[in-house]
């Protein structure tokens, strides 16, 4: 071999080795950057479900002489589900990581311990007032508590009924509005009546920069909020969160009691359930006056509450809303899921059954029945709300669930 080819094979062995460990550099990059990637992913915040299972009630109190309550409160402010059908997320503000906070369940003359932790993430100052104590701010003004500090304050639990509790630190409206809010029962000393079930339901607002429907994380507006124009109105802090997440149950003969609350902050409730009437209502959560009954729809002002009452009588979903019925638009429905045995004499399809079983030919009785679906604004309804509206509202009409 000549010296000039031998130079050659050295040099061609010289660009294959270069080669190489540019490709070696190349994918070792490659790999370096998916493994960031797939770190990323991996530590990729997954927004919280903050729906309050409105079933998560601290069960009845047992007779029992006053005694001293200790009631313990984390605000905490994280990135959770507002729509899933939309993929919208919402930064709320939370007492415990839920909306609302915690129910809370004492006896008349209890001593209630409050202790507030502020999580050290909080961007915000909270604090809490409790429509149940008597004293400036409700607790507030001594329960304002910086991120990552705690505070304890102390109140007489005098006065029976169902009160509303709120985070008390300017600005009050926003805090709300973000979800900080819970309902405080204060049982008369001999307690309530026992029913089948009971549940925990809140009417809020949310005020978003972008309509609703819009993807993504939404931020806050509080230009919207000065204006009282939400882009939602919902149950237990999300859209579908007592639909789809957390229908709730009942049999036919059960009797169902509702602890509801109207967080608003602005807007008043007028608190309905389709096709049902309401047998008992304790107005505005008073429980020393006696209750309404049989009543249609109630009215419930932003920070107030009710005891509404209710038997189920015949199988079915019956919608919980809010009878300012655009607002069924923005969110704003709950169902109670109840099963068993039909009762024909309430409600059936076609004219009168007669006693001898025969058919009744009363002319222009089947005009009354049947209802017109064309009308209805359904593209106004949000995705798992116009399959309920269908099923619930217009029971023999048939349509197509979307997704
Ligand atoms: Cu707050």
């Amino acid at each position: 071999m000549s010296t000039r080819n031998h130079s050659k094979l050295l040099i061609t062995w010289v660009v294959v080795a270069l080669f190489s460990v540019v490709l070696l550099i190349a994918g070792a990059d490659i790999s370096v950057a998916q493994v960031k990637a797939h770190s990323q992913a991996s530590h990729a915040v997954k927004p919280a479900d903050i729906v309050r299972d409105p079933a998560d009630i601290p069960p009845p109190l047992p007779n029992r002489a006053p005694t001293v309550v200790h009631v313990t409160l984390t605000a905490r402010e994280l990135v959770g589900t507002l729509d899933a059908s939309a993929n919208t997320t919402y930064r709320y503000w939370t007492f415990n990581g839920k909306v609302p906070g915690p129910m809370i369940r004492v006896r008349q003359g209890d001593t209630v311990e409050v202790t507030l932790h502020n999580d050290p993430s909080s961007r915000m100052a909270h604090s809490i007032d409790f429509h149940a104590a008597l004293g400036p701010g409700g607790g507030a003004a001594l329960s304002q508590t910086i991120p990552g500090q705690s505070k304890t304050f102390t109140f007489q639990a005098t006065t029976p009924g169902l009160f509303v509790y709120h985070c008390g630190t300017p600005m009050i409206a926003e805090h709300m509005a973000n979800g900080m809010y819970g309902l405080i029962l204060v049982e008369p000393a001999n307690g309530l009546l026992r029913v089948d079930h009971e549940y925990y339901v809140m009417q809020g607002e949310i005020y978003t920069s972008g309509a609703k429907g819009t993807k993504g994380l939404q931020t806050f507006s509080a230009a919207k909020l000065m204006e009282e124009r939400p882009e939602y109105s919902i149950f237990n802090g999300a859209v579908d969160a007592l639909t789809t997440e957390h229908p709730m149950p009942a049999k036919v003969g059960e009797t169902i009691r509702v602890f509801f609350g109207n967080a608003g902050p602005n807007q008043t409730a007028s608190s309905h359930v389709v096709g049902q009437i309401f047998a008992r209502v304790y107005q505005l959560g008073s429980l020393t006056s006696p209750p309404l009954e049989d009543a249609q729809t109630v009215g419930v002002p932003p920070g107030a509450a009710a005891i509404l009452e209710l038997k189920a009588k015949i199988p079915g979903k019956f919608a919980l809303m809010d009878h300012a019925i655009s607002r069924m638009a923005k969110g704003n429905m709950a169902i109670f899921d109840v099963t068993g045995p039909e009762n024909a004499s309430l409600m059936h399809a076609g004219p009168t059954i007669p006693q001898d079983g025969s058919q009744s030919n009363k002319p222009g009785s089947a005009e009354l029945l049947p209802v017109t679906t064309k009308a209805t604004p359904r593209a106004m309804l949000p995705g798992a709300c116009q399959c309920l509206a269908a099923t619930i509202l217009f029971r023999p009409a048939i349509w197509r669930c979307r997704g």
